[in-house]
């Protein structure tokens, strides 16, 4: 069918009398905008949209306890077996960066956002020097992918190529857009932007997996010998890129397909997954499609359903090659697009592929340790609160290496210098002071 046919065939007739009346040029844009788009899909994602959201009272939802891995005596084990993964090429690192740093009055990539550190150090730095320091111990570059949006796809690869890639051989380095789809007019018709193409919004976190098999990345990895994939957000400003020790955990688990970090939520209304057993499985459930009774429910003063998912997980190769075909669940937001107030823009979630693994594993991590997301100017998960947590970890590191520090001043060490806060002593905290560690 043609662009015409398919309005005609969906009844888009407010879209049909649009195109027709425009000057070829731009009628030639929208027709392949309009080809791109599958507009069953679409039809049945605005019909479903009607209807009450995903929760339905038949589910059977029940906490997940997830024991905290720092004091599981396999740590060494794990640590062990995941850097002999390293060294031996069997793993890689794969990250989401399609997102916009909208909400923070940013209009670049996510990840070239700087958050005031002394090193001005943005979060791709953060990560790719900590990819770096890995290699370096493991001896071999690590494979990165890095998902982009069509949105900001240029501007990251900009990013690097003017960071000459924080160092990072570019070999390994691929970086590939998401899918995007149609944005639709509460009245189901799609929304157009001011140069009258498609609005189209990057598909969700969920369309990873699509777009790591179709950019070709996936089988560059199968080619390479990959077993494991570490996979994080891009937010995070003290993320543990290819943390040997999840990856090692992962790979003791056997038949285990996918594992994902967990730590104890702040409060109630933190804006995170929850970790739960749905109908037996674990899953994660969105903040927005958690209801608010479950949401608060406590025992005493703890919250019952507490396990908050921090965009932190390590799938086996297979499952990576499984999801490339397994249909996830589409979740509707109503935003405002190109000034439509309540629009609707479908996309899907990554976690919601743990329903369809065989086996996935909960790995327990500590907040202060790992997880600082940046998203708000002010206030929770802003550039202040990461800033101020990555120096007070830093910090940490250096006292318990016996550095003497300020005790009332931050800190924020290289990464090339440490990864998780190993290999430091006050010799090289003298040594390095002012060079590899910034006092704040
Ligand atoms: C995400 C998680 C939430 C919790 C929180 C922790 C999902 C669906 N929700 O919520 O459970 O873990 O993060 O901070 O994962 N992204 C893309 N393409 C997209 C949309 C997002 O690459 O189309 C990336 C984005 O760059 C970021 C990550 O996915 O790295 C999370 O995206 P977000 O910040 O929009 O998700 P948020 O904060 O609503």
């Amino acid at each position: 069918m043609n662009a015409k046919e398919i309005l005609q065939k969906y009844k888009q007739d407010e879209l049909l009398e649009k195109l027709e009346s425009l000057p070829e040029n731009e009628r030639e844009l929208l027709e392949k905008d309009i080809l791109s788009q599958d507009f069953e899909l679409l039809n049945s994602l605005y019909n479903e949209s009607k209807k009450e959201p995903v929760f339905s009272e038949s589910d059977d939802i029940r906490p997940i306890q997830f024991p905290h891995s720092e004091n599981d005596l396999r740590r060494e084990m794990w640590q062990a077996t995941g850097m002999h993964l390293l060294k031996q090429g069997y793993a890689a690192a794969f990250t989401l960066a399609g997102g916009q740093g909208s909400r923070l009055g940013f209009e670049g990539p996510k990840g070239a956002y700087e958050f005031g550190l002394p090193s001005k150090r943005s979060l791709f730095a953060l990560q790719a020097e900590r990819l770096l320091r890995l290699s370096a111990e493991a001896e071999r570059p690590i494979p990165w992918c890095i998902m982009t949006s069509p949105l900001n796809h240029k501007e990251t690869i900009n990013h690097f190529e003017e960071h000459s890639y924080f160092g990072l051989n570019r070999n390994f380095v691929r970086f590939f857009p998401q899918g995007t789809i149609a944005a639709l007019h509460p009245n189901g018709s799609p929304i157009l932007t001011k140069e009258n193409r498609l609005a189209l919004v990057p598909d969700g976190n969920g369309g990873c997996f699509r777009a790591l098999a179709q950019s070709g990345c996936l089988a560059w990895l199968v080619e390479q010998g990959i077993r494991y994939v570490f996979l994080n957000n891009i937010d995070n400003a003290l993320i543990r890129i290819c943390d040997p020790v999840f990856l090692g955990a992962l790979a003791a688990q056997g038949n285990c397909e996918a594992m994902a970090k967990v730590v104890a939520k702040r409060d109630a209304a933190e804006k995170v997954g929850i970790f739960v057993y749905k109908n037996k499985k674990p899953a994660v459930i969105e903040y927005t499609d958690m209801p608010e009774d479950l949401r608060e429910l406590k025992n005493g003063d703890d919250l019952v359903f507490d396990g908050a998912n921090i965009g932190i997980y390590a799938f086996k190769i297979e499952a990576l090659r499984k999801m490339q075909k397994t249909p996830l669940p589409w979740h509707t937001a109503k935003k405002t697009i190109e000034n439509i107030p309540q629009a609707l823009k479908f996309e899907q979630f990554l976690f919601d592929a743990f329903q369809s693994l065989n086996s996935f594993a909960t790995f327990g991590a500590y907040r202060d340790d790992e997880f600082s997301p940046i998203k708000n100017a002010e206030g929770n998960d802003s550039p202040k609160m990461a800033r101020e947590m990555l120096g007070k970890l830093h910090k940490s590191w250096l006292i318990q290496a016996g550095a003497q520090i300020n005790p009332d001043k931050l800190y924020e060490i290289s990464p090339t210098l440490s990864y998780a806060g190993e290999g430091l002593s006050d010799e090289i905290f003298k040594r390095e002071l002012g060079k590899n560690i910034l006092e704040f």
